[in-house]
């Protein structure tokens, strides 16, 4: 049956839906169900891929897994739901994880407003209109009152332009857009480019498989082990008991998680017991490493113990010394990046078919027809390449929308010397579009599913208020834009974070990127504080527009 939304560009007229939402991931679907369910409005999601999931419809590389507790790793606005699915491991694989989508987009019966296979091409503000037309690839055009991005932190694929990539004979994949078919390395001479969070868990996957496994490793990482395993019935039944306090210690916390950063310094043990502390919390394993001492991303020195412990730990597992000292030659401090957790990530280079290559001292210089070639000339041949080079993070997904505002401003230009928002929300000169996890909110530095839900709330709040005010546009005002900026960057620079000046919280992993520190370092609980507090105030900081103003 054609879609009766869906029609040509057409003149200014009234919207045909109150509300588009692009990307049908955690976020996209909890909005679509507030949206239309709570508010009852007329919605359609747009999603470029085959079904629900976002980053775990496309993620599908070997071993991909989520670091985040399974039991938080979820939506958790209802605990109904939240009651009635069971998680099989401590941290859930990625095909589990998109059941559970699949099983929560039926349970909500969202998939009749998702239309999949469509990518949106561009999103043009209609200032005469007040609406926003939203462009599909096929040509179509759909309009609407209110436009929300969902479009997810890191879904835009950065391969990097490395010289004859075009003529390379064998095959090559991103791990961020990976074939649903899988890949078979089986007898294959892999080179695997990455080490981040997603390259640490792809090398022991694809070392089991392939003949040779070649690690191309630019900046050293830490890890701490996951300790995955199958959830007792105990747990799960703990799980089920304790919802209520789960759900508020994940909402209270700096990062979203289920575990609270310990109230101790790091200077206020003996150096043995510290010693203890780590031992036990590295046998644990997962991000709660990070938990121990309130002022390990504070705190240089405090930190570098850390950072010594997690360094002696790699020289420990790893036999070859000089693959020891390649791997532990790490130059940030722990958990400035985004820290990862392994399953025998350190153990896998102690493999006979496993090696491990510097390119920071000696580079890629070009891929070849049958391999790779490194500055100093040395050729290192491959039948497959693995890019695990992660994303244009954060700005990308929202950039390639092609979003033009109010006097034909493009979001590219108003970001030109990188994204400045309001709360991560808002833009000026992009009235009525929001951003979910949008740069300058703590996202990607938050377990994502509680700073989803955060933003689909209060986006649904709002637009509840718009619509009971009369109020027809709403932007932020430059000066709210200004101090919030302000503030983003005094809240990194309170801490240890914007030493890994090779990160991509800082936009460094694309080149000609805009520098600039963007999501919000100042935790969770303080962030949401801040939201709430806005909106009680008649969303201080924003410019609403009564609607016979907006549409004289
Ligand atoms: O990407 P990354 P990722 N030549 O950017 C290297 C989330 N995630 O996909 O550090 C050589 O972290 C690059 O080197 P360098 C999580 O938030 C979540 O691993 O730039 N190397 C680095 O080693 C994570 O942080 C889960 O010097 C090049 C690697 O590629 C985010 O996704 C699981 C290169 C990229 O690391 C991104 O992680 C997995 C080049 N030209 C990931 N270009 C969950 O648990 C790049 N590199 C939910």
């Amino acid at each position: 049956m054609p879609d009766t939304l869906l029609r040509e560009a057409s003149p200014a007229r009234a919207g045909d839906l109150d509300a588009i939402v692009i990307g049908a991931g955690f976020a996209g679907m909890y909005q679509l169900h507030l949206l239309r369910d709570r508010l009852g409005l007329k919605v359609r999601v747009l999603e470029q891929g085959g079904g629900v999931g976002g980053t775990w419809y496309w993620n599908r590389y070997p071993g991909a897994r989520c670091d985040s507790e399974s039991h938080s790793y979820c939506y958790s606005f209802s605990e109904e739901l939240y009651k009635e699915w069971e998680w099989t491991e401590r941290y859930p694989e990625q095909p589990e994880i998109l059941r559970y989508l699949n099983w929560v987009a039926d349970r909500l019966d969202l998939k009749r407003d998702i239309r999949f296979d469509t990518r949106v091409t561009a999103c043009t503000y209609d200032a005469a209109a007040n609406l926003w037309r939203v462009t599909t690839e096929a040509g179509e055009t759909l309009t609407a009152t209110y436009l929300i991005a969902a479009v997810g932190c890191l879904s835009t694929a950065n391969v990097p332009k490395i010289p004859g990539l075009e003529d390379f004979q064998g095959r090559w994949y991103h791990t961020g857009q990976w074939p649903h078919e899988g890949v078979d390395f089986s007898g294959s001479r892999v080179g695997q480019i990455g080490t981040g969070s997603t390259g640490i868990q792809a090398v022991p996957v694809i070392a089991e498989q392939a003949q040779h496994l070649t690690v191309f490793q630019r900046t050293a990482n830490y890890s701490v082990p996951a300790r995955n395993g199958p959830l007792s019935e105990e747990f799960k039944a703990w799980v089920r008991d304790n919802y209520a306090d789960i759900r508020a210690t994940m909402l209270e916390t700096p990062n979203g998680h289920p575990f609270r950063i310990l109230e101790r310094s790091c200077w206020d043990v003996t150096d043995e017991e510290r010693k203890r502390i780590y031992e036990a919390a590295w046998e644990k394993g997962g991000l709660q490493f990070r938990a121990n001492f309130r002022d390990l991303l504070m705190d240089k020195a405090a930190n570098d113990t850390a950072a010594d412990f997690l360094k002696a730990k790699i020289r420990e597992i790893v036999k070859d010394p000089e693959t020891a000292a390649k791997l532990a030659d790490i130059d940030h401090p722990y958990a400035a990046k985004r820290p990862p957790i392994d399953t025998n990530y350190f153990e896998t280079y102690n493999r006979p078919n496993v090696s491990l290559v510097d390119v920071r001292s000696n580079p890629i210089e070009r891929i070849t027809p049958t391999g790779l070639r490194l500055r100093d000339g040395t050729e290192h041949p491959l039948d497959i390449i693995v890019f695990a080079t992660g994303f244009d993070a954060m700005t990308g997904p929202l950039l390639r929308l092609n979003v033009t505002g109010r006097d034909g401003l493009a979001l590219g230009d108003a970001w030109a010397e990188g994204p400045r928002t309001y709360l991560g929300l808002q833009v000026v000169g992009f009235p009525n579009f929001f951003t979910i996890t949008g740069p300058g909110s703590p996202s990607v530095l938050c377990n994502m599913p509680i700073c989803i839900e955060q933003h689909a709330d209060w986006i649904a709040d709002c637009i509840a208020h718009l619509r009971a005010k009369g109020i027809a546009r709403m932007e932020p005002d430059p000066a709210a834009v200004e101090r919030w900026v302000t503030h983003v960057n005094e809240a990194a620079n309170a801490t240890l974070l914007p030493q890994a000046g090779h990160s991509w919280y800082l936009g460094a992993n694309v080149p000609g990127k805009p520098r600039v520190f963007m999501p919000y370092a100042g935790g969770m609980g303080r962030y949401r504080r801040l939201c709430a507090e806005v909106a009680e105030k008649g969303y201080e900081g924003f410019r609403l527009e009564a609607r016979e103003a907006a549409t004289a």
